[in-house]
């Protein structure tokens, strides 16, 4: 085996010692004794009462009512994946850490995706922040990067955290709304804390509608520090972009998908690793030498507060791949525990008010959801380098310490093991220099809380403005309180007065007395999904077409296009009222994947009509296939029919779309791709893929509003 591969399988090695799949031929207690009987409970006579000496009941039932532990207090629900991360080049100049060192080393990785606010069964698709936690196995022990998919946060001080996240969560006297920031206590806690303005205008965008955890970016957030062998520090903010680019749903989507398939963000992981499409981020890292600490117009350590990469730019420093599903959700998924203190030599802290507190809280909240302190060996969250100390004992130790070298300095055990000097490895702090007084304050700069709202709202296209001022209508429309409604619109008033007034429309709220606004009227590309440079429109790996069709259908049709998507490493579904086996016009037959009950829109990237008269003609009584084509056009996704594919089009709600009318032509308006002869089909393919690969269509919202 070569040294490449020990390196990115020793976690998996590791995790083997553990797993349990050997098919054993008799159920056992969990003392190892053979069970006689695992359906009926041991009773005093056929009809008598249950007898207390069953141990084999009491233990399975024990056991049972044991089996769940705290949900996360916030990120409870998430998905996992293994994989390896490994770096393009050495980078000594900047950090000495070991795993950011050598290109030829993988070293393996398990990454948590989350939703935020939501309880551990609430649906993946819903308006919210999402997590993304990476836990690096490196030689020199675990390195956490618990990073977000939005670079900035709603406070700036830890101090804060409890509030906001009581005021997120559903209300305290009934428990409403699940998974939603839409309702009054959120909304107060915003009004009042003028600091989580520009956060606000990330949830509110389309950021916070992934279309898959495989699409979007991921920050850490909080500014920490490069520090190389030489000691010298710099300040550092770490990213991921994602190699399918960053995409996303539409909010009427998300809603409908939350109810007909909550795990849609879940699923779409899982089933991206077992297709072999392995998930794929590059990690980059934004610099600021200490010397530059202060000149920015911002403070560099306010988590409130992007670094514009026109000011700062990013350096793409390795990439990580993520190749296989856990084994098991509770062990894997569920008990990892992320610490953004989980450092290596190599990287440090900063004095970010958030990271500081971030820093206490994340070991706190494990002891009481993984029950004492000896999470670190389980499995999952064991590091790959040895571990030696002196701490002992507690709730589920597993370590067998032998002897009795349990202190130190000790003589009993030959004073070992003993702390390592910084050339032998010892992760030694930062040596930087504070001096002040204790005092409860923030730094002045920390009080521009506009600015970069403002230059978020700059930068976005106008779909994307008009997706944010939709977001503001629900969320704000939704509070019953019309003081928070009015304290709302008045906030955002200081970021830009005519989005004010635009909110104040929907939410049902006065405009502001006097127009506001941040000065700023620079723009920053990279803040808009659409025109960022980290957004790609080139591919549609791993994407979902719908495929509508009856009996009649165009075998030659359908069957070119599935070839081509099936090579570009995209899925075709065959929809239909019915599962079972369709006829063609020539009588070639073709299985359907899904009925019209099991399949919708909301879950495919792009719908397809071959041609095929008899099909075509039976669609059109199909209200299920009309409310598809309808409800795609409406959430903007690529359209493509062939031949009389086409008559199903004109038969829906689509209007002041121009459709192919005879010919050879090929006709791609606003997304929508028509032929009427499509020949071979080879043209009409590419044009399609091409319009498929471009995600949605937003120049479709612009007027056209079709009932879906
Ligand atoms: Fe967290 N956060 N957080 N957070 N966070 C937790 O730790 C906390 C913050 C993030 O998949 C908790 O194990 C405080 C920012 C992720 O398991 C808890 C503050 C960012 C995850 C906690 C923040 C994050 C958590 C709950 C403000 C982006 C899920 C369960 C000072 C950089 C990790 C747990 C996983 C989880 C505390 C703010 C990311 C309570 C006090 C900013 C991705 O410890």
């Amino acid at each position: 085996m070569s040294k490449r591969r020990v390196d990115e399988n020793r976690k998996n090695e590791q995790l083997e010692q553990f797993r349990e799949d050997k098919e054993h031929e008799f159920v056992t207690t969990n003392q190892g004794v053979r069970a006689d009987n695992v359906d009926i409970s041991l009773k005093a006579g056929e009809r008598g009462p249950t007898l207390l000496e069953d141990f084999q009941f009491r233990e399975r039932l024990t056991h049972f009512d044991h089996e769940r532990i705290p949900e996360r207090i916030v990120h409870a629900r998430g998905s996992g994946a293994h994989g390896f991360f490994q770096v393009y080049e050495p980078l000594a100049e900047y950090t000495s850490a070991k795993f950011l060192q050598d290109p030829d080393k993988k070293t393996p990785v398990f990454v948590r995706f989350s939703t935020v606010v939501g309880f551990r069964g609430s649906a993946d698709t819903v308006r919210d922040v999402r997590g993304f936690a990476t836990k690096f196995y490196t030689e020199e022990g675990n390195y956490d990067l618990v990073g977000n998919n939005i670079p900035v946060f709603f406070i700036q001080d830890a101090m804060k955290f409890p509030d906001l996240v009581h005021a997120i969560k559903p209300e305290q006297d009934n428990q409403i709304p699940q998974a939603s920031a839409a309702h009054d206590t959120f909304w107060d806690f915003v009004a009042q804390h003028p600091e989580n303005a520009h956060m606000i205008m990330w949830v509110l965008s389309d950021r916070a509608l992934p279309r898959s955890y495989r699409m979007m970016q991921g920050f850490g957030v909080n500014t920490f520090r490069f520090v190389n062998a030489q000691g010298k520090g710099r300040f550092v903010k770490f990213h991921w972009r994602p190699m399918l680019g960053i995409h996303s749903l539409v909010w009427d989507e998300t809603q409908k998908i939350a109810g007909k398939d909550p795990d849609f963000n879940r699923r779409d992981l899982w089933e991206a690793i077992e297709m072999g499409h392995y998930p794929e981020f590059e990690f980059g890292v934004q610099m600021i030498e200490e010397k530059d600490e202060f000149n920015f117009d911002f403070d560099i350590l306010d988590p409130t507060k992007v670094w514009p990469e026109e000011d700062v730019p990013v350096k793409w420093i390795g990439k990580m791949t993520l190749n296989r599903n856990p084994d098991n959700f509770f062990a894997e998924t569920e008990q990892v525990a992320f610490c953004p203190a989980n450092v290596v030599p190599g990287i440090d802290f900063s004095n970010d008010p958030l990271l500081q507190g971030r820093l206490f809280s994340y070991l706190d909240t494990q002891m009481i959801r993984l029950g004492g302190p000896n999470f670190h060996e389980i499995p999952i969250n064991r590091p790959l380098a040895p571990i030696s100390n002196y701490q002992r004992e507690g709730y589920h130790r597993m370590t067998i310490n032998k002897g009795k070298g349990s202190y130190f300095p000790n003589t009993v055990a030959d004073g070992l093991p003993r702390p390592a000097s910084a050339e032998e490895g010892a992760y030694v702090h930062y040596t930087e220099k504070v001096d002040g007084r204790k005092i409860r304050a923030r730094s002045e700069k920390f009080r521009d809380f506009f600015s970069q709202a403002k230059l978020f709202w700059n930068s976005m296209t106008e779909p994307e403005k008009m997706h944010i001022i939709k977001a503001f209508h629900f969320e704000v429309g939704k509070v019953k309180d019309p003081a928070i409604r009015q304290a709302v619109v008045d906030l955002f008033n200081n970021v830009d007065g005519d989005l004010a007034i635009e909110i104040a429309k929907g939410a049902g709220a006065d405009a502001p007395k006097r127009k506001g606004g941040s000065p700023v009227t620079r723009k920053s590309r990279n803040l808009s999904q659409e025109l960022s440079e980290h957004t790609r429109k080139d591919s549609i790996v791993s994407r979902k077409v719908a495929i509508l069709a009856a009996d009649g259908y165009s075998h030659q049709e359908v069957e070119s296009l599935r070839k081509v998507l099936v090579g570009a490493g995209a899925q075709a579904d065959v929809i239909s009222k019915f599962r079972g086996m369709l006829k063609s016009s020539d009588g070639k037959e073709m299985e359907v994947d899904k009925n019209y009950e099991v399949a919708t829109s909301v879950v495919y990237d792009a719908v397809y009509v071959p041609g095929g008269h008899e099909s075509v003609d039976t669609l059109k009584m199909h209200g299920d296939a009309i409310h598809f084509i309808n409800e795609a056009f409406r959430h903007c996704k690529p359209i493509g029919a062939t031949a009389e594919g086409v008559d199903l089009l004109i038969s829906s709600s689509i209007k002041e779309v121009n459709l192919a009318k005879d010919g050879t032509e090929i006709v791609s308006d606003k997304g929508v791709v028509t032929v009427r002869n499509p020949g071979s089909n080879g043209k009409f393919n590419k044009v399609f893929i091409e319009a498929i690969a471009q995600h949605r269509h937003w120049d479709r919202e612009k007027k056209m509003e079709v009932p879906a």
